[in-house]
């Protein structure tokens, strides 16, 4: 996956996106955060009384060079160059949200993902040439982008050869109208907008990390290493990439052709898993690079993801090295992308004995 922002949906995703937002905010007004508030002790100092979540990880303060030096074939074109990056204390979760963790959100709240939404005509004409007429209902219908492998060799250059949009897929219909989430509740969720993974972050009291805490967590306290295991080759035993042949054939050889259940792989050294390959995982930040000038009126508001995914090969995508990144639009939903959580670590009474299943 590159700019998934360039395909012809490209106008679809932006209205997605304006509407998307008022959803999500909305959702988070409606719910704010259940636990953990900080409450004042007898000296008035505010003193955070909610333990750790045991599937939570508390990553120190630090000061790190950030980015990917030159690495030849693995460089990718977002890469950043390496600069000196500092981030306070946090906690972040140990592995992605899972369908079973974000089924019980949707169950508590109602909320609706951006691609279980109808594209709203009254907001997407004004996208359009005046007097263009109204969309058919059908066209109009929620979706999602799902993989479709080709049946013969392609160049790697045009994603819309693999990427289908697909309507009625979600995150409940990963694969499309049909498929279910029957035995992949520790599967990592996916077709999660950025608007739906931040309202999930909001309900459980959380929020996304920051592209700086997501790099350093994966980086599980080595210095400048490509991997979050460290400078060794990726090995089938060490993430759920791709083997084989990209986008044509995956040999699943590491076990698995899709996502896999979360912690089915080695955890850095912050106990943490998937940060390399898996899904896609959404940060907070705003991608500021990229081939248009985020300074101008077209150039589409996008997020950071961080990780790489199950798509990865390195014929194509070395998404899985610490330093990687990756963007899309916020209402961008895709079935090799879902996200993990964060909080300030002073959310959290750290030393308390950690509490959860
Ligand atoms: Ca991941």
């Amino acid at each position: 996956m590159r700019r998934v922002v360039n395909s012809p949906w490209r106008h679809i995703q932006r209205i997605i996106e304006l509407y998307a937002r008022i959803i999500a905010l909305t959702s988070i007004a409606a719910c704010g955060a259940r636990d953990g508030r900080p409450v004042a002790d007898t000296t008035g100092a505010l003193v955070a009384t909610t333990p750790l979540p045991v599937d939570m990880a508390a990553i120190p303060a630090g000061t790190f060079t950030m980015g990917a030096g030159a690495m030849g074939a693995m460089t990718m074109p977002n890469d950043d160059r390496p600069h000196t990056a500092t981030v306070a204390a946090f906690v972040i979760d140990h592995h992605e949200v899972t369908n079973a963790d974000f089924a019980a959100f949707v169950r508590a709240t109602k909320h609706q993902t951006t691609a279980e939404l109808p594209i709203p005509w009254e907001t997407l004409q004004k996208e359009l040439p005046p007097g263009t007429p109204r969309f058919s209902d059908d066209k109009l219908a929620p979706g999602s982008l799902i993989f479709h492998a080709p049946d013969h060799d392609v160049p790697l250059t045009d994603e819309l050869v693999w990427w289908r949009w697909t309507k009625g897929a979600n995150w409940q219909h990963p694969t499309g109208p049909g498929s279910d989430t029957v035995g992949l509740g520790q599967h990592p969720v996916v077709h999660v907008s950025w608007h739906d993974a931040g309202a999930y972050c909001a309900w459980a009291g959380k929020r996304l990390p920051t592209e700086t805490e997501w790099e350093f967590a994966a980086r599980g306290g080595l210095e400048g290493k490509t991997f979050a295991w460290g400078d060794d080759s990726i090995t089938p035993a060490r993430a759920n990439v791709w083997q084989g042949t990209f986008p044509r054939r995956n040999t699943g050889q590491d076990g698995f052709v899709g996502t896999a259940p979360v912690g089915s792989f080695p955890a850095n050294g912050y106990g943490l898993r998937d940060m390399a390959g898996n899904v896609w995982e959404w940060t907070a930040d705003r991608f500021a690079g990229g081939m248009m000038d985020p300074q101008s009126a077209d150039a589409p508001e996008e997020r950071i993801i961080r990780g790489g995914s199950f798509m990865c090969h390195a014929s194509y995508c070395t998404g899985y090295r610490v330093a990687a990144r990756m963007h899309a639009t916020p209402a961008t939903s895709l079935m090799n992308t879902g996200f993990r959580c964060a909080a300030d670590r002073r959310r959290y009474a750290v030393d308390a004995k950690p509490t959860g299943p």
